[in-house]
């Protein structure tokens, strides 16, 4: 069965998806596309025989749309999300799945009273080999308890429209979302300390962001946001265990010696950082519906978690103080106690 897609927003992503379900995941095809520009939605589709449609509404209702891929921007999403949750039909929606959380909650709701899961949220870290490595090691209890864990999560530049805020919404929102699942563990509370600011930085934003979180079960997590490091996209990881750790490995590269120095290249932007990642998660997820199973990645609940816990960190920053996330009990439908 060829699994056919319905694009919304076919911005900078958006593209990358709709190249990587029509050259390297089989049993997908895009067949309808739409963007508030028209003249962006024509050059995506064009090139793989999809239809241009008027809006996310006419996407989703689609006869020859199957699946539907929300890669508009953020506040944008829940709408989407709620229409195709409405439709019945699965959704894959890129982070967030919506910028606030009364709009995770009613997709939540939703989902929870159409009775099977339909929405899946692009956390593709939990596809990278390296991740999905490190949590073999952890759940196979091979550094023992988990008690520390140190991240970094550096670009090498942003555009003056990133503001001090994003560094949590639009970037920390990875470590939130993989650190969860890695250490099956919940986020309790969140703190951010601002050290000297990088010169290179535009005036207005507070980098580097030094953010601290804590665990139900009381594992710390520091992680260093530094979005104009100059150098190259670099993502660290390393686990403390009681008897262990273990780290994320680089990306592989080779090692070049000429001059009398030895080098390895670092890269430059998530996009080849994640390329294999973003690949195996739309492989898992075309494979899933074609099987007519439910996804099995990030959920709607951790679509929420990620918006509460982002939220209450920009709270953090802005207060100075170390905030609660207070998130709701996880619902039985998503695996919870209640
Ligand atoms: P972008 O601005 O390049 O593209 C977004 C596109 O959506 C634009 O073309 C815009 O015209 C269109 N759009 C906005 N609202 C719309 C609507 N209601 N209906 C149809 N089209 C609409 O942004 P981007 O960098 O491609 O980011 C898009 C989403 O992907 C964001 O939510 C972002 O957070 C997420 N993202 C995820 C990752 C990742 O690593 N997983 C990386 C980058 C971006
Ligand atoms: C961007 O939206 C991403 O998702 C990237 O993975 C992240 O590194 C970057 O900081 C964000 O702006």
């Amino acid at each position: 069965m060829t699994v056919r897609v319905g694009v919304i927003g076919a911005g900078w992503i958006g593209k990358e998806h709709i190249r990587r379900l029509t050259d390297t995941v089989t049993g997908a095809r895009v067949t309808a596309v739409t963007d508030i520009d028209a003249v962006r939605a024509e050059e995506a589709a064009a090139p793989v025989g999809a239809r241009v449609l008027p809006d996310g509404a006419a996407v989703v209702a689609a006869d020859d749309v199957d699946a539907v891929l929300v890669t508009s921007w953020g506040p944008t999403h829940a709408e989407h999300v709620l229409n195709a949750i409405a439709a019945g039909k699965p959704v894959f929606c890129e982070k967030p799945l919506a910028t606030t959380a009364e709009d995770c909650l009613r997709i939540v709701e939703a989902e929870t009273a159409h009775g099977r899961r339909l929405v899946q949220v692009g956390f593709m870290r939990r596809y990278d080999t390296g991740y999905r490595q490190m949590k073999q090691v952890i759940d196979a209890g091979r550094i023992g308890e988990p008690l520390i864990v140190h991240c970094a999560h550096r670009n090498p530049t942003v555009p003056e429209s990133y503001t001090s805020e994003m560094a949590a919404l639009d970037t920390a929102v990875h470590e939130v979302d993989v650190l969860r699942w890695l250490l099956d563990d919940e986020i309790v509370s969140t703190q951010v300390i601002t050290p000297r600011a990088t010169s290179k930085r535009f005036a207005h934003l507070k980098d580097p962001q030094i953010m601290l979180f804590e665990t139900a079960k009381g594992v710390r997590i520091d992680l260093e946001v530094f979005v104009n490091c100059q150098y190259g996209y670099d993502i660290q990881c390393e686990a403390v265990g009681e008897e262990g750790l273990v780290r994320l490995p680089d990306p592989a590269a080779v090692g070049v010696r000429t001059a009398a120095r030895h080098s390895t290249e670092v890269l430059t932007d998530w996009v080849g950082r994640f390329r294999d990642a973003f690949d195996t998660e739309f492989r898992e997820w075309i494979e899933g519906i074609a099987a007519g199973e439910e996804p099995t990645g990030p959920s709607a609940w951790d679509g929420y978690a990620a918006t509460v816990i982002t939220a209450a960190t920009v709270e953090a920053l802005q207060s100075g103080r170390v905030v609660a996330t207070d998130l709701k009990p996880r619902p039985a439908f998503y695996g919870g106690a209640a």
